[in-house]
Formats: C-alpha cells, structure tokens, sequence
C-alpha cells in the first residue's frame, strides 16, 4: 500500500445510472458514510465507465446523472474534505491498470460471473465486450489505489473474490509478492442484499421498470410512505421468532429494511414487531424510513442547484485520486518491464 497515515485504504464505486435506491444506500452508501468517521482513508468513485457497459444514455443524461449521484452522496453524509469523491474517467490510469487485468484475468474465471450472465440475459451474443469485462475493471478501480478495503453489497462478493484472485495471480506471475493487496470485501449489516417491494426474490435495483418496486433517495416522504404501505406481503403477522421467516421472502425483506434503518438486528426487530400485522408493521416502517431518508431529497435539490461546485468537488477529488494512482501504475509497468523513456 502506498504511504499513508491511515492503516485501511477503503475504496468504492457506485454507477451513475439513475437514482440511488434504498438497496445502494443501506447496502453500500450507508457503509461508506460510517467508515469516512473510521479510521481509514476513503476513496469513493463514481463509475461512469462502468455505466455504458449496458447502453449509453447520452452525452447531458451520463454528465446529469454523474452530477446527481455525487449529490447524493453529499446528501448522504459523504465530506468531501474528508473522502476522495470523483468521477472514474477522470482517472486514466484505471483503464491503464485494466488492460494489464485483462491479460492476467482467465476466461475461465470470467466466464462464471453470475452478473454478467444475468445483465445479458439470454442474448449474451448482442452484449458488449464491455459487460463482460466489467469485473475486470472493477478490479483495476480497487487494485489501482492499493485498495485494502471494499464495502458493497451482497451481489458484488463474487467481483470482489474474482479481484482477490487477480491480485494473487498478478504478484505470483511477475514475481512481485504483496504488491496488489488481498482485498477485503466488507458485506456487514441486517440490509445486504435489499429486494423488490413488488417481489421478494428479485434485488431491487435501479433499472427496474416498476418505480413501485424500489424506493429511490429522491422520493419525498409521502411517496417514501405510499411505496412501503403498497410493498407486497402475504396475509400472516409477522412471525415471533427469525426461523418464521422462511419461505416469507416478502416479509423477511421488509424486516431486514427495518433492521439495516434502524441499526439494530433482525432478531431484535421480531422482538418487538413479532405478531404484528402488517397494518401496524407497515407504517412504524415508513416513519422510519421518512426519518432517516426523508432529508436526502431535499439536500440533493439544494446541491444540484449549483452544478459548477459539483464539477469542482469532482475535479478535485479526480487530482487526489490521481496522485494515489499514477504512481501505481507505474510501479505496475515497472515490475513487468515496459521500456519507461521519458
Ligand atoms: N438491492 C441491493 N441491496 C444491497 N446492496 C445493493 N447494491 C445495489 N443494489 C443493492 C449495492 O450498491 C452498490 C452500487 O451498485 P451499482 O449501482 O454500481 O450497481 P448494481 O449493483 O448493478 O446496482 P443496481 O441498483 O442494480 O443498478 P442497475 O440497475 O443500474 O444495475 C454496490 O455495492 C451494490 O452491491
């Protein structure tokens, strides 16, 4: 790891490809917010590469929605003092880094990544290049920062395993051991995977085409509370023990919201909704949610009113990243032996 006053380099990225729901925020931004008071120094990105590996928006949608997610993890609580917060082309050398992975990343590892099978769906001939190395550049944007530490969501381990290996790989392969750190992922909390309020199996995810599925962080709060009255349940209260949640996707995962919102444990939760119906369970859910989401929309409003001091904080934050990165992928160009004159 690169020389700092911190012993843990946290490193995350979200794309900017909508709205941040409920399931970012209490599966990633949340988490970032608490490590940045840690004792760590935080690096947060938003990946805009990642974000045309499905489609692109267009030239003013990717620039806006860039602009709206740092807002949002302003509004969340990130300090931009206090965090590395940037946009991830600003940085070359993460690309840089990523072709170096893609010759050290195998098919064979890359063809058993579940996300990439899931986003192309049955036509994975149509889908770009792009998708399917995504894992790869993923690694790059950790690996490229000495990343020690990753905090994501449950549907991100796979990644997070796929980018422990190609730092192992890359070190044995050219003798250089301890260079790219083993990096931990950090999946903690009750809300790790948060699913649809419309189907209790499926996450809930920003490109679902039902807007009553997720809630988003700019919902105002009699939205926030139309959503979870209207969230699918079955007809039982909620059980008295965790066990009674089996084969209750629905309710467990209203549980699990309630858990990841109000930091304490599911268990605790049933301890004292257990035998609730959901008449009653429902609305202690969205005061709870109003409570603690209910700000974030009008903050965001307010940052996206000036959007040069957003370009600003970015453009910062790219200098700092930067800093960290560069050296980097030049120590990384030098243990392969690439001629450097210049
Ligand atoms: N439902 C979720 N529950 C818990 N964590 C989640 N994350 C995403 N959805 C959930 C975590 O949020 C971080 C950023 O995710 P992303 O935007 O980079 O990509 P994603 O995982 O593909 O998220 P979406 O909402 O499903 O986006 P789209 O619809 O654009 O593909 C990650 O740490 C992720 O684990």
């Amino acid at each position: 790891m690169a020389e700092t006053a911190h012993t843990r380099r946290v490193f995350s990225g979200v794309q900017p490809t909508g709205n941040l729901t409920l399931g970012n925020y209490l599966g990633a931004v949340k988490r970032f917010v608490e490590m940045q008071k840690e004792d760590c120094e935080t690096i947060y990105c938003m990946v805009d590469l990642h974000a045309v590996t499905a489609s692109w928006p267009g030239r003013e949608a990717i620039k806006d929605a860039t602009r709206e997610l740092a807002a949002a993890f302003i509004a969340c609580g990130l300090d931009p003092a206090k965090s590395i917060l940037f946009n991830q082309s600003q940085v070359a050398s993460t690309t840089q880094l990523a072709w170096v992975f893609n010759c050290t990343a195998r098919l064979g590892w890359m063809n058993r990544m579940t996300q990439f099978k899931d986003k192309a769906g049955k036509n994975a001939e149509a889908a770009s290049v792009g998708l399917y190395t995504y894992p790869v550049l993923m690694a790059a944007d950790i690996l490229v920062y000495h990343a020690t530490h990753v905090p994501v969501g449950e549907d991100q381990r796979q990644h997070l395993e796929l980018t422990r290996d190609i730092a192992i790989k890359f070190n044995n392969d050219y003798d250089a051991p301890g260079f790219f750190p083993v990096t931990e992922p950090i999946i903690e909390g009750a809300a790790t995977r948060v699913m649809s309020l419309r189907d209790g199996t499926k996450k809930m995810s920003k490109s679902d085409p039902s807007d009553m599925s997720r809630i988003n962080l700019t919902d105002d709060a009699d939205t926030i509370a139309k959503k979870i009255r209207k969230a699918k349940t079955d007809p039982e209260p909620l059980p008295e023990t965790l066990e009674g949640l089996e084969d209750r996707p629905e309710a467990r995962n209203l549980v699990n919201i309630y858990a990841g919102l109000a930091e304490i444990s599911p268990e605790a939760v049933i301890a004292e909704h257990g035998g609730s119906q959901f008449g009653s369970f429902k609305p202690a859910l969205a005061e709870l949610a109003v409570e603690k989401l209910g700000h974030i929309s009008a903050e965001m409003t307010k940052l996206m009113a000036d959007k040069a001091e957003i370009d600003r904080i970015l453009g910062d934050g790219a200098d700092r990243a930067a800093a960290i990165a560069d050296p980097i992928l030049e120590k990384t160009y030098d243990i392969m032996g690439f001629l450097r004159s210049r």
